[in-house]
């Protein structure tokens, strides 16, 4: 079998997560409209037709995250890529072209995809993408709605073609427990405004399987105040969080979820 590590690079917000679900046809990597969504590289593998392609999702690039350990986890996920795939929200000004720019040169095979089309008609698009002076240093451009799965298959199959060779690097798969974590963050990003959910980390302590599958989690917050909002009024707010969390949970597994989430205050800042 064929085997080609893929990159999903890019500035946050622009899909990549989105488009790695839809290639997976399942949820693998949490979604948001907030900025900052992946914080860590997800590798999901599918095949298609005779080749194995492991996808790597890393955390999108934002102003502040220049050198910050995101943007080390993203340019890591980067280094282990054979094609890497820049995705930019066509609906927006162009960010961090430069960083696309001066990555270009690692790469033998780069593609550049333009998602989100399903809010813009072709002469708008048009309009859009003159402004990007380097299109002719990419080996094919797309033009996609993630979201829509529209002209998705596409990337496969330019995939499946620039593919030649098996390969000996091993996927990183990402452990039950960091996915499950990840599945209360986006819960978490849904509910939660503003900067809190950036500040908490969530652990997944333990897994029972069985008839139900039992998930006991903590979220370590950083202060008193963070505490008192993810619990809400009355315990509203984690009450929610669980039952979304749970929910997402049990779609994915199949399977009835007993979710216990608990709530503690961390004293290192
Ligand atoms: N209309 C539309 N919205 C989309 C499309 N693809 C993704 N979105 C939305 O864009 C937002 C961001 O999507 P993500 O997949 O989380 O973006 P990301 O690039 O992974 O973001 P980071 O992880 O922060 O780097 C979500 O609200 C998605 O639902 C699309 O094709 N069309
Ligand atoms: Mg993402």
């Amino acid at each position: 079998m064929k085997t080609s590590f893929i990159a999903l690079s890019g500035p946050t917000n622009s899909g990549k997560s989105t488009l790695l679900n839809c290639f997976a046809k399942k949820k693998v990597s949490i979604v948001s409209k907030k900025i900052q969504t992946t914080n860590f590289n997800i590798e999901f593998s599918i095949n298609y037709k005779d080749t194995q392609m492991i996808f790597i999702d890393t955390p999108g690039f934002y102003k502040d995250n220049i050198n910050d350990n995101y943007l080390r986890e993203a340019l890591q996920g980067l280094e282990r890529a054979d094609i890497v795939i820049f995705i930019l929200d066509i609906n927006n000004k162009f960010r961090h072209l430069d960083k696309i720019k001066d990555n270009l040169s690692k790469f033998k095979k780069k593609i550049l995809v333009f998602n989100k089309i399903d809010k813009l008609n072709n002469d708008q698009i048009l309009s859009k993408i003159k402004v990007i002076d380097f299109l002719n240093s990419f080996d094919e451009i797309f033009y996609i709605s993630a979201l829509k799965k529209k002209n998705t298959e596409k990337i496969l199959r330019f995939i499946e073609k620039n593919t030649t060779k098996s390969s000996n690097k091993l996927s990183r798969k990402t452990t039950k427990e960091k996915f499950f974590s990840e599945i209360t963050r986006e819960a978490l990003l849904y509910y939660v405004h503003k900067e809190i959910p950036y500040k908490c980390l969530i652990i997944t302590n333990n897994i029972k399987s069985g008839k139900f599958i039992t998930i006991n989690q903590t979220v370590i917050v950083r202060s008193e105040a963070h505490k008192k909002i993810i619990l809400g009024k009355k315990g509203h707010m984690i009450k929610n969080i669980g039952t979304y969390s749970r929910l997402q949970l049990e779609k994915i597994m199949k399977k009835k979820v007993n979710l216990f989430i608990k709530i503690k205050l961390s004293k290192i800042k």
